[in-house]
């Protein structure tokens, strides 16, 4: 008997599948369609744990899809834009471009070697003009569809390095290489019209039933609809010639708990009040130092600046309420102006505590309805209206409608609806991402590039030795003449947010054409993505813009689908421990060994603190490279182990152990194929537990519950080398080649091939349960005519009714006593008697 070679095996499948074509997507097919996807990796430089965990998974499903008669669209491809690349071309003196491709190059081949499903044939790359191209042409579609705009907007600013930052180079405030203290710049970028399908992309979520509560959740928040109340504050005096301040409120109910108005630094009124107050100047100035993003804003201290302006309290005008300027609150959302309830809202109740303001409860918490709040930790439940005058009594829903009518009723408020979604600013100033197709010229302004001299492809020669944006530093790229009207003109040289690029790469590969960025009804064939699969940090920017680039491609009449993935599954990360010595340096698990119940350094012997168990990460050294595993067990363990012990959704711990384990089922399960001995006759058990199993992985594979299939497989194996030889067994053993093909796809195509089957069990058809075969117990039935025995016959229990009265009218006996008449009336009692009334 041998033994399972992978390193011998493992190339030989590979190469033919490949030269085969066995996994690429045929539209013209006339099988029902699946098209299964996991999210394209960014080209770091090489594949990790956590991809060969996804990648794996996608793997399965597709293999099986295919399997059970689908046609199956399992694509690879490369989100290749991006700034780790520019990173590397200031670090290491390389061209981006360069840097892109040779990472590309070494990670397909290390997809290659873990025997993925895959159509290479649709590969395809982000960074390469056959696809900015097209996605510069759609661009231009949704620019004319007027989907696209530009306004003015802020920006991180670094004034050391004089350049633009993302939101992640930005730490504590911070420059992330200048380590200055970052500002708030204006700057025109273009913007994406997502707020125009707030509504829509709220609503589709409920359509939403193979995605993970959690992330619909998170798109909802995100989208964030509140309801509320815009109404005027009548002010003490003018203010750019108007006496009001308009403020917005989710939270009307709580009008009479007001004790201050306030307004974010970038409120006409505040900057108004600058004009002639520079502690006022100097305070705006404050806050639009540090971060634009709204986690910054949230964290940073509450601070206001009291303009000595007041505001008259709507019901009782004689209250009047101090205006000041505050770093809480956002210029974009509402009306940028906000009334205080520091007893309810804990923002307002630390504003209110640090400036001495009144804090007046008037939401009852239980019992306590006591007017005045102590403590530091606002009350932001349910409970009765309470010191509010005409609302006392109210529960909050019709405490918050009394104002709002009120309000319309008296002229100085309307109900509405607010959301926290904003338009998706697209600019990014940026070497290596879509340049954006559009020409600006002074007479004409901004002009899109005509489509016949698409795509506007990026400059090679370029450098990256002083900070900001090389396109805009280059000599002559962006020196254009107006498409329309002839004169000297500037090209844009800001590029596409990445998440432009990964908006439709879904599309893209279900139809690729040279002249156009997809075909209708090839890409309507195929979409939507039946089982989308990854990580769920992508739970809300790249599902949400995906979702809405979808829409907005259906709205201008390119596409019948509207929601792009019908199913959505989030997998849990692969983990590693950690450890560190005292001085917090990370150590890598083989660095490390143990002593007695302690952990020492394996080499000089010092001590070392165990951490958790942690996502592998090169920072805490606890990563392990799927390349020297995969040549030592072989691709098929390596998949296997992805797939045992945790559930898809969970964290996998990585452990030598588990590989092992992986590597030794591999090997029992070539010695159990390679050794069946042929033999006679049934075994009931065992045809029980195959048909069982065939049941219950189908099932599990179809759910994504990998590790179930995987444990039933084991319980097969079991059941198999337990097994005496019989014809019964050998079937069994036929059997389990094509379902564990799905899974360790190399060895199975070998045992395959072992055992004389024809063809690749790649395209074998998944095997059939036999109903028949799947019940415990049989029970013998008693067939009547008109109440009289006349045949019994023995059905598996639970047998369906009217497969009970089929197998009765099939019997011979009773046809011959009907003698061709029609029976009248059929009753059948399960798992006892069919009674035949003729
Ligand atoms: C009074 C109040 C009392 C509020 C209370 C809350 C609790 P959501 O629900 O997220 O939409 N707000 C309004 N505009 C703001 C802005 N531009 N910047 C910062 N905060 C702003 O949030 C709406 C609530 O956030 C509004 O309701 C307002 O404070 C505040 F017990 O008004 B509320
Ligand atoms: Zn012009």
């Amino acid at each position: 008997m041998s033994r399972f070679n992978p390193q011998a095996v493992d190339r030989r499948w590979q190469k033919a599948w490949e030269t085969a074509g066995t996994f690429a997507a045929d539209t013209a097919s006339d099988k029902p369609k699946s098209y299964v996807l996991e999210m394209f990796p960014y080209p770091s430089g090489r594949i990790h744990m956590g991809h060969v965990r996804n990648y794996t998974m996608g793997d399965v499903l597709a293999r099986y899809k295919r399997m059970t008669g689908h046609e199956v669209l399992h694509p690879m491809g490369w989100d290749a834009f991006g700034m780790p690349a520019e990173n590397a071309a200031m670090e290491k003196k390389v061209h981006p471009g360069d840097w892109t491709r040779a990472n590309i190059a070494a990670m397909r081949d290390q997809l290659k070697s873990l025997g993925f499903a895959l159509d290479w044939s649709r590969e395809l790359a982000t960074c390469e003009p056959d696809y900015y191209g097209q996605e510069q042409a759609l661009f231009l579609d949704l620019y004319a569809a007027g989907l696209v705009y530009r306004k003015e907007s802020a920006v991180n600013w670094d004034p050391v390095d004089m350049t633009v930052l993302a939101n992640e180079q930005v730490i504590d405030g911070k420059g992330w290489r200048s380590g200055a203290t970052v500002e708030r710049r204006k700057l025109s970028q273009w913007f994406l019209k997502i707020t125009d399908f707030a509504d829509d992309l709220l609503a589709g979520l409920g359509e939403l039933d193979q995605w993970p509560d959690k992330v619909r959740l998170m798109q909802e928040n995100w989208i964030g609809k509140s309801r509320g109340l815009r109404f005027r504050f009548t002010l003490d005096q003018r203010i750019n010639g108007q006496s009001n301040l308009q403020v917005f409120t989710t939270r009307p109910d709580t009008i009479f708990g007001a004790s201050f108005v306030a307004v974010a630094a970038d409120h006409p009124l505040a900057q108004k009040v600058a004009e002639k107050n520079a502690d006022a100047q100097a305070f705006i100035a404050q806050c639009q130092a540090g971060g634009t993003s709204a986690a910054d804003i949230e964290s940073a201290e509450k601070l206001g600046f009291d303009t000595g302006i007041t505001a008259a309290h709507p019901f009782q005008p004689e209250w009047e309420l101090p205006v000041y300027i505050a770093n809480f609150v956002l210029m974009d959302y509402g009306t940028g102006a906000v009334f205080g309830v520091p007893a309810h809202d804990q923002r307002d109740l630390d504003f209110a505590r640090k400036y001495g303001l009144p804090v007046r409860r008037v939401v009852a918490d239980g019992d306590e309805t006591a007017s005045d709040f102590e403590g530091d930790e606002a009350w932001s439940g349910e409970g009765a209206l309470v010191n509010s005058r005409f609302l006392d009594g109210m529960d909050i829903e019709d405490a918050k409608a009394a104002v709002i009518s009120r309000a319309e009723e008296e002229g100085w408020g309307e109900g509405t609806t607010e959301w926290r979604l904003r338009d998706w600013g697209v600019s990014r100033q940026r070497y290596w991402g879509t340049p954006i197709p559009i020409i600006h010229c002074e007479d004409c302004g901004p002009v899109g590039v005509p489509k016949d001299q698409l795509p506007v492809v990026l400059p090679e020669d370029v450098d990256f030795d002083t900070p900001g944006n090389p396109l805009d530093r280059h000599p002559s790229w962006k020196n254009v003449d107006c498409p329309q009207c002839g004169t000297a003109a500037r090209r844009e040289t800001d590029t596409l947010d990445t998440f432009v690029n990964s908006s439709w790469y879904f599309i893209r590969f279900a139809s690729q054409p040279d002249d156009k960025p997809f075909d209708k009804a090839e890409a309507e064939s195929w979409l939507p993505v039946g089982q989308y699969i990854g990580g769920v940090e992508h739970a809300i920017l790249h599902l949400l813009y995906a979702r809405f680039w979808t829409r907005a491609l259906n709205r201008i009449g390119m596409l019948d689908v509207k929601e792009p993935f019908a199913g959505l599954f989030t997998q849990g990360m692969v983990t590693h421990e950690t450890y560190q010595m005292g001085d917090g340096s990370w150590l890598s698990p083989d660095e490390v060994t143990r002593e007695g119940d302690d952990w020492v350094h394996i080499e000089h012997g010092e001590p070392v603190k165990a951490g958790r168990v942690e996502k592998m990460s090169k920072s805490k050294k606890n990563v392990v490279d799927p390349d020297p595993i995969v040549d030592q067990y072989g691709a098929d363990a390596v998949r296997w182990f992805m797939l045992s012990d945790s559930p898809p959704e969970r964290d996998l711990p990585w452990s030598e152990a588990g590989i092992e384990g992986s590597w030794r089922f591999t090997q029992r399960l070539w010695r159990l194929i390679d050794g069946n001995e042929a033999g006679e006759g049934e075994d009931k058990d065992l045809d029980r537990k195959l048909h069982q199993t065939i049941e219950g992985i189908g099932e599990d594979i179809e759910t994504l519950s990998f590790n179930k299939a995987v444990a039933k497989l084991y319980e097969l194996t079991n059941a198999i080398e337990k097994a005496a030889a019989s014809e019964s067994r050998t079937v069994a053993v036929r059997t389990i080649v094509r379902l564990v093909a799905p899974m360790v796809p190399h060895l199975a195509e070998q045992a395959w091939e072992a055992l004389g089957e024809s063809g690749m069990v790649a395209d074998a058809p998944w095997p059939n349960v036999d109903p028949s075969l799947l019940v415990e117990d049989e029970v013998t039935i008693a067939i009547q005519i008109n109440g009289k025995l006349r045949d019994t016959l023995s059905a598996a229990k639970g047998t369906s009714k009217a497969d009970l009265e089929a197998l009765a009218l099939g019997s011979d006996k009773i046809a011959r006593q009907l003698d061709g008449n029609e029976p009248k009336k059929i009753i059948v009692v399960p798992d006892r008697l069919v009674n035949i009334v003729a």
